[in-house]
């Protein structure tokens, strides 16, 4: 981990237009902050995706063409705290649906408070975590002969870039069986007033959460960046529907870092790329599930028709 993470960073600080892989903003921290992220007003997406599993599970389930006599395996990936899940869950539960929930995340700690919440909350659901690699796990079921259906939620595929995305699903794709269900949840390609300030909210938390990739250089690696000296930037442009965060040199200088034994110079207003937020409608995710045999079966929207959750079918 921390030898990948010396390569990438020494990799994207080298490259002509630098850029840092988004992954590594969740350290301790970075989790602490993106958690509130999710709450600030301006990020949408949270609300927006929360509206369809609590007011629209009926049709959720509809869509999923959950039957309550079949046993069907629920898989999320990266499920995080569960708190659109558990209305699922809770839904599903009332109507005696014989099901397993499986959580997949690399994040044992995550995992833990999962399991425990979903064990007072909701003391009849079968829940079986299980802490790895999406697609390790997802290999071992697919063995199991009973329905999956995949939840990836909360625009997580969105840090893709298309071809990466394309990749993915193609990967999913591989570890399902005929019949077998995906609940795709994706931001929707919308104006930008509402975007830009969902990553840059007026309290300043998203600047912390991209500023915090440099305090990991810095304290991992050994870095002497300034802070001060860079900027949160984010853009957006509606035509192409890719939101992209930059952090923004605000003058010339040059930032050692210690266990690279490298120096970076950066000129003023020079910017490292730290993340793409695509947004999507029908014609992108069709374009994205390509020749895979993935196919969009059913979709529904939050009532402002900020956010999509897609039943896709194998
Ligand atoms: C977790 C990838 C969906 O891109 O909207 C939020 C991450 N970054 N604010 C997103 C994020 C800055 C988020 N995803």
């Amino acid at each position: 981990m921390n030898t990948n993470f010396k390569k990438d960073i020494d990799l994207g600080l080298s490259a002509p237009h630098k850029t840092l892989p988004s992954k590594y903003f969740y350290d301790k921290i970075g989790d602490a902050l993106f958690v509130e992220i999710m709450n600030m007003p301006e990020y949408y997406l949270t609300e927006a995706e929360f509206d369809i599993f609590k007011n629209q599970n009926q049709e959720l389930i509809k869509a999923l063409q959950l039957e309550p006599s079949t046993f069907f395996e629920l898989v999320e990936l990266g499920a995080g705290d569960g708190t659109k899940t558990k209305q699922l869950l809770k839904a599903l539960d009332d109507q005696n649906y014989n099901f397993e929930y499986v959580p997949i995340d690399i994040s044992e700690h995550a995992l833990l408070n999962l399991k425990s919440s979903v064990a007072s909350e909701l003391p009849n659901v079968k829940i079986r975590p299980k802490q790895g690699d999406y697609f390790n796990v997802l290999a071992d079921l697919k063995k199991t002969e009973h329905p999956i259906i995949v939840l990836f939620l909360g625009s997580n595929i969105g840090n893709l870039p298309d071809s990466r995305a394309k990749e993915f699903i193609h990967k999913l794709n591989d570890n399902l069986k005929i019949g077998d269900r995906v609940l795709l949840g994706v931001d929707l390609i919308k104006s930008k007033d509402i975007v830009l300030p969902a990553y840059n909210d007026a309290q300043g938390i998203t600047k912390r959460f991209n500023l915090n990739l440099l305090t990991r250089i810095n304290t991992e690696l050994g870095a002497d960046f300034d802070l001060n000296s860079f900027e949160h930037k984010p853009e957006y442009t509606e035509e192409e529907g890719i939101a992209r965060s930059f952090l923004v040199s605000t003058k010339n200088q040059t930032v050692t870092v210690r266990s690279l034994n490298k120096s970076f110079h950066f000129t003023e207003g020079e910017k490292i790329h730290t993340e793409t937020s695509r947004k999507y409608n029908d014609r992108i995710l069709e374009d994205i599930l390509g020749q895979s045999s993935l196919k969009i079966c059913d979709r529904l929207t939050d009532s402002k028709q900020l956010f999509a959750d897609y039943v896709l079918e194998k």
